[in-house]
């Protein structure tokens, strides 16, 4: 059906035709996208059940990979490119009149993740498959995604997302595999010839039914399973309100939290989370039992992984289901659960933790609650053994203290492996956060540094720059990511340089035009495009690079002699609804693009830009167009950052703290091509350890920075009031927690060497081929291949033969 584009067309009209008893005349653009969408489908439905298939009968183990987000974005062309048939399906649609481009800008992202981790658990299905290794996603479908983003008067307003509006082409409904999820009710103990058994009754039940998304790899025929739970009526109450039962049912798939960092208790969002689990392991055991007819063997053929905290429960739901449905005794179930499931923390920050009150807890998950007391009970004789009389410990280090559940700890005891997201962030659970953890339990502890799939990220997102590589080195990278490094030679060679700067230019005007479109403000394409893009966060200190345009504002006014290279600084982040401060700065960065932008004196030489609602499918046209990136967190706070990593691949020179990957990237290309400043992660611990550093002091003998913070309150900004005081104020009165005064003159100092380095055009695009050619190392496929053989034990199914 794909083998020429004849046979596509023809193919392509006829099942237009017969779905929806139109003629390709009447068609709509949704129409054809359907009719595309499940021609891929069908066409890689043998290999999908072949690869099931092969799983099951060649006894492999299997990971599974839970994740409360799976921000997988579009699809479509993705997978048109895997499968090897872009150019088939695009030259066949064209001779139609279709622009495939079009069909694509229909497609509704699959949003379902606020930012790093979702994309992370995205980016590892795809090198999953494309690796042939036996991998599967476990998660929500959300009925809507994170909210769009509309910026209302400089303001963000959320608004519902709607992805499944026109349907989801990739989805299949596996009805007849539904899972009863049980909530509420009591537990009775029951002693049955002298062994204790408990039944979880008068409960609650929801139907979680699954929806499965193919995840196809990149020229192999390995087709894995990413599958979503719907949650669903089961029975209907005799008792209760039927609409009430139906309403409160769907509620726990209907929303994606849209926090990234805070815990605020929900109860809806403890429902999710065991909603996910309870689902998804009924499921894998279920399949387990089919295969094998027991289940000890299931930590050989099974690896559970949990990403973050979030699912948890799963340690106590295996641990329910092995001890109450198989009857095992307490000890095996232990052992097997113990050497199942394996645990990634993506934060240190304190408010990230997650902790559920007992009061909440207990009554919505009487059994599971029973087994934590008993994990924790077990857990604390054990450090009673081993730090006789020491309560403080014990005290500090119980899964359950003071009326709360500390769901990290529960993720330590209950999983054989706990990894950090970049070298330093391990460093920092080792040494710190989980220190105490790390004394009782060493060989739990790794290091797993991020990455993200190359496939996406530069041979989808920018074909330009791919095209430009492979003429040089080959094709082979795109297997091979590692071999980017070929291209190390050429950062010295004149012909390729300009093909390098012909594709950024290119990329830069495309992006200028998105944005000329959505903001209506003309962007001079040979200014320096300089992006910070992520979510918005105080601690990744947007407002440090706020203060800093706001400073060369200042100069370009006050110095005649001043000289920049004109700049273009561009924004795109979403702020979590309920985070007062985050959206105040946004108000502050929309405030500033109007100021900069509409000053005729500064806008020839500086603007300043939001793109509204960031996102997947936006973020593919804003990274290959970046010349600069900003990744300026406090040092010691971000576990590893991945956007960096998007960047470099697109060959854009990073500005940025010696933070999370950051360090790694730093170690790759070498001081000359990376502009760091500011505190070590170090010197911020230290600080923190001593209660901080006196901002007031930053604030009176820096003259740059005294004018810019009365710029937040003096009028500066029109009508904008008291708008920016608490700004102003958590700078100075709150003593300025994620020291953006302490780093700003180094700040302003790397950003004048990044100014210089680019006035020297040739040197600029050596540095940025260097980090293309390093870029390989922070493929995802090398983060797999690492989780594959160090944490889950599996190994690449061998391909079968090509349909
Ligand atoms: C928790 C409780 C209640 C509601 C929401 C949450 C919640 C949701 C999402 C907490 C955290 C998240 C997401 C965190 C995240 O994205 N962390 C980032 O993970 C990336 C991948 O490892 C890292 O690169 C980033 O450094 C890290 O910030």
């Amino acid at each position: 059906m794909f083998s020429n584009k004849q046979c596509f067309q023809q193919s392509f009209l006829k099942k237009l035709e017969m779905t929806y008893g139109k003629s390709f005349k009447e068609s709509t653009i949704y129409d054809q996208y359907h009719t595309l969408g499940n021609m891929v489908r069908e066409y890689i439905s043998s290999d999908w059940i072949a690869t099931n298939e092969k799983q099951r009968s060649s006894h492999t183990k299997q990971v599974y990979y839970l994740s409360i987000e799976f921000l997988l974005g579009k699809l479509l062309v993705q997978n048109l490119l895997n499968l090897g048939i872009r150019e088939v399906v695009d030259e066949g649609l064209q001779e139609l009149g279709i622009d495939l481009r079009e069909i694509e800008e229909i497609e509704a992202d699959a949003g379902l993740g606020n930012g790093g981790l979702g994309r992370l658990a995205a980016c590892f299905l795809d090198s999953l498959a494309s690796l042939n290794l036996p991998g599967h996603g476990c998660g929500i479908r959300y009925k809507h995604g994170l909210f769009d983003q509309k910026i209302v008067d400089g303001f963000q307003v959320e608004l519902p997302e709607q992805w499944l509006r026109h349907g989801n082409a990739w989805e299949v409904r596996k009805a007849d595999e539904a899972i009863e999820i049980n909530f509420w009710g009591e537990v009775e103990t029951l002693n049955e010839k002298g062994r204790l058994s408990f039944r979880h009754v008068h409960t609650e039940t929801i139907m979680a039914v699954p929806y499965d998304i193919p995840i196809i790899g990149y020229e192999t025929n390995i087709v894995n399973t990413l599958r979503l739970w719907n949650a669903e009526p089961s029975r209907f109450p005799i008792h209760k309100d039927v609409m009430e039962y139906k309403r409160e049912t769907e509620s726990v798939s209907e929303f994606l939290y849209p926090d990234d960092t805070h815990e605020d208790g929900k109860i809806l969002r403890l429902k999710q989370q065991y909603f996910l689990v309870s689902a998804s392991l009924q499921s894998i055991v279920a399949s387990h039992r089919k295969t094998y007819s027991t289940l000890q063997n299931f930590h050989e053929k099974v690896a559970i992984h949990i990403n973050d905290t979030h699912p948890v429960l799963a340690i106590p739901e295996l641990m329910r289901i092995l001890v109450d449905e198989e009857q095992m005794d307490w000890e095996e179930a232990w052992f097997i659960t113990t050497n199942t499931v394996s645990y990634t923390n993506h934060t240190t920050l304190s408010e990230a933790l997650e902790k559920w009150s007992i009061h909440l807890f207990k009554p919505l998950l009487p059994r599971i609650y029973m087994i934590i007391e008993e994990i924790n009970e077990r857990f604390c004789r054990q450090l009673w053994n081993r730090y006789p009389g020491d309560w403080r410990k014990i005290e500090q280090m119980a899964i359950i203290a003071h009326g709360i559940v500390k769901m990290a700890h529960l993720a330590l005891v209950g999983s054989y492996r706990v990894n950090g997201v970049a070298k330093i962030h391990t460093e920092i659970l080792k040494n710190r956060e989980m220190k105490d953890f790390y004394e009782v339990y060493p060989e739990k502890f790794t290091n797993k540094t991020n990455g993200i799939t190359h496939r996406r990220w530069l041979l989808k997102a920018n074909p330009q720059l791919s095209r430009t590589i492979t003429d040089v080195i080959g094709a082979s990278w795109v297997h091979h990511p590692s071999e980017l490094m070929k291209l190390k030679p050429y950062a010295f060679d004149a012909g390729f340089k300009e093909a390098v700067q012909k594709v950024k230019q290119e990329r830069k005007k495309s992006l200028a035009q998105i944005i000329q479109r959505q903001t209506g403000i003309p962007i001079d394409d040979h200014s320096i495009f300089d992006v910070q893009v992520k979510r918005l966060h105080a601690y990744k200190r947007q407002l440090l690079n706020v203060l800093h345009i706001m400073y060369l504002y200042n100069r370009i006014k006050e110095e005649k002699s001043f000289e920049i290279h004109p700049r273009t600084f561009i924004f795109g982040a979403k702020a979590s609804p309920g985070y007062y401060y985050a959206k105040k700065i946004i108000k502050l960065i929309n405030s500033l693009a109007e100021k900069v932008n509409n000053d005729p004196q500064v806008s020839p030489f500086l603007k300043v830009i939001f793109l509204e609602n960031y996102r997947v499918s936006l973020a593919e046209y804003v990274f290959p167009a970046a010349d600069v990136s900003e990744q300026i967190s406090t040092a010691s706070k971000e576990a590893s950052g991945t956007g960096n990593m998007k960047f470099m691949m697109n060959g854009a020179l990073i500005i940025g703290t010696l933070d999370g990957a950051n360090i790694e990237i730093f170690e790759k290309v070498g001081a000359d091509n990376i502009f760091t400043f500011g505190l070590s992660a170090e010197e911020v611990l230290n600080y923190e350890q001593n209660g901080g550093y006196r901002s007031y002091d930053y604030y009176y003998y820096d003259k740059r920075i005294k004018k810019v913070l009365e710029q937040l309150i003096n009028g500066f900004f029109p009508n904008s009031f008291d708008l920016f005081e608490p700004i102003y104020d958590s700078l100075l009165m709150q003593n300025d927690q994620y020291y953006v005064l302490r780093d700003f003159a180094s700040y302003a100092g790397a950003q004048e060497k990044v100014n210089e380095a680019y006035l020297n055009q040739a040197g600029w695009l050596e540095r940025s081929i260097i980090n293309i050619a390093h870029s390989g190392y922070f493929s995802s496929d090398r983060t797999i291949r690492e989780y594959a053989d160090d944490i889950w034990g599996i190994h690449p199914l061998e391909r079968g033969t090509v349909v």
